[in-house]
């Protein structure tokens, strides 16, 4: 007798598959910069950078912003830190600001503008954080641009010696170090464009500029190794353009090789291969004859790093095209008259297809696992950082008094699954740092711009940690990458009124 059919045995839930987990000792952290977040730009000895020049210089900043208290990071530094113990961070990424450090960009430092960043670096050891210091984001002392700024050789040589000084104070409280912060905003849209300080605009003085910030790091370099303990930590951190042509063709690739050229591998093939790329120095030779590349300069700049800082938001579409047409001044950075990219005129930008940020920026967290494994592919052995990632949007406090702002949230979730992956890849990721820890100055924008886990309120200086913020304290905390929406075992990890008074 034939047996009935077996009834199907009930189906066990799956176990869901466990979240991500990134490798112990990752550093879970978040970044500023000092002109963006201290403030207090004429106290204790400080002296003007290019970016207070600039901010006073009517229509350069939206509303005419400036940084002379930016969320006042100075004096609130206690508890900012605070707050950072409250999330779980186990790194924070700042910078030294050189006009406090050494006011007239020369000479002696200052010490009391030393004590700031000792008093800094010590609240951040004993609350467990790593601080990580940038010597360089941006503002350069003025009296240095009136000697000629970046684009003259004297600069390097001053930026390496107060490298010295700096890292000779600091040494004993600091390990890592970086020493410039995207020397291509600097070179390109400081003396290019002209929509950073010190806005000139002339494409040989880009090109100059990008050679001593070149040297400038080089030079610092050696400098640092020799005040700084031997097991210190140095690099530099570089924005790199990760590139799409518009089309296969030729001419695409083309226009993709020439924004290489000016945008990562002017820094790139110093940094780390020993030379400037020859299509760089081709595709600029009507510009300039490179006379400012001194013998052994190369040699100089190519110092052995022990880790690259990268910093990504958003990849790049570009096409050949006519000169000065519409897609050519699409260039993402402001716009404007005057190029970003001397030796690349022919060269179209277009919108990459996508959501998009409140700084219009696509949303496209491909563009970092492309970024990661091709540096880990071209350059083994150099461990890699990210040393900023984030994204602006129009956050508002609710009436319940948080910012409820999921698209940061999945922002971050989508960047950190693409580190994750490209860790799975073979690439030596340590850390991750979102930018920005605080709502702050961002440059020509002003204040219009959040990119914080902190919301600021810039009338009472009030900070509100965001959902986002929330999530990634939770990442940070477990070293697993939560989805954004799963409701955190035993309530979410709200930062307590202790950590945030
Ligand atoms: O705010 C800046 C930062 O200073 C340098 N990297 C990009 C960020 C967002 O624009």
């Amino acid at each position: 007798m034939p047996l009935p059919p077996a009834r199907p045995l009930p189906q066990a839930p799956a176990p869901a598959d466990p979240p991500p987990r990134f490798p112990a000792g990752f550093l879970w952290g978040a970044a500023t910069s000092a002109y963006q977040v201290e403030g207090a730009t004429a106290e204790d000895g400080r002296t003007a950078s290019i970016w207070d020049t600039f901010c006073r210089t009517p229509g350069k900043v939206f509303q005419d912003h400036t940084g002379e208290v930016a969320v006042d990071h100075y004096h609130r530094f206690r508890e900012d830190v605070r707050l950072m113990a409250g999330l779980g961070l186990t790194a924070y990424r700042f910078s030294v600001s050189w006009p406090r450090v050494q006011p007239t960009g020369r000479g002696p430092a200052s010490q009391r503008g030393l004590d700031f960043y000792r008093r800094l670096a010590d609240e951040l050891l004993a609350a467990g954080i790593t601080p990580v210091a940038t010597l360089y984001h941006w503002d350069l002392p003025q009296e240095l641009e009136a000697a000629g700024g970046w684009p003259e050789r004297a600069t390097a040589e001053r930026f390496a010696e107060y490298a010295a000084l700096t890292g000779e104070a600091l040494g004993d409280r600091i390990g890592r170090w970086t020493t410039l912060n995207e020397p291509w905003c600097s070179a390109f849209l400081g003396y290019g464009s002209g929509v950073h300080a010190p806005g000139r605009t002339d494409p040989v003085d880009a090109l100059r500029a990008a050679h001593h910030l070149n040297l400038g790091h080089g030079l610092a370099v050696t400098a640092l190794r020799g005040v700084l303990p031997a097991d210190a930590q140095l690099s530099a951190s570089l924005n790199l353009h990760v590139l799409r042509p518009l089309t296969p063709s030729d001419a695409d690739q083309d226009a993709v090789r020439r924004i290489d050229a000016v945008g990562n591998r002017v820094f790139l093939g110093p940094m780390l291969e020993g030379g400037y790329p020859e299509d760089l120095l081709a595709d600029t030779a009507h510009l300039t004859d490179w006379a400012f590349l001194r013998a052994g300069d190369e040699k100089e700049i190519h110092q052995p790093l022990d880790w690259l800082g990268v910093n990504y938001y958003t990849p790049t579409v570009v096409s050949a095209t006519a000169a000065g047409s519409a897609a050519a001044r699409e260039d993402g950075h402001g716009g404007g008259a005057a190029s970003p990219w001397p030796g690349a005129d022919r060269v179209g930008f277009h919108p990459a297809p996508g959501e998009r940020t409140a700084m219009g920026w696509p949303v496209d967290p491909s563009g970092l696992h492309q970024l990661l494994t091709d540096l880990a592919r071209r350059h083994p052995g150099l461990p890699l950082i990210v040393t900023e990632n984030g994204a602006a949007y129009e956050d508002e406090i609710g009436a319940d008094g948080t910012v409820d702002d999921r698209d940061r949230t999945a922002y971050l979730h989508g960047h950190l699954t693409a580190v994750h992956r490209a860790l799975a890849d073979g690439a030596d990721v340590r850390g991750y740092f979102a930018w920005s820890l605080l709502d702050n100055f961002e440059w020509a924008y002003g204040y219009a711009k959040r990119f914080g886990l902190v919301h600021v309120d810039y009338s009472t200086l009030a900070r509100t940690p965001k959902a986002s913020a929330r999530w990634y304290a939770r990442v940070a905390r477990s070293g697993e990458l939560h989805p954004p929406s799963a409701p955190p075992a035993g309530g979410a990890p709200r930062p307590t009124e202790r950590d945030h008074p």
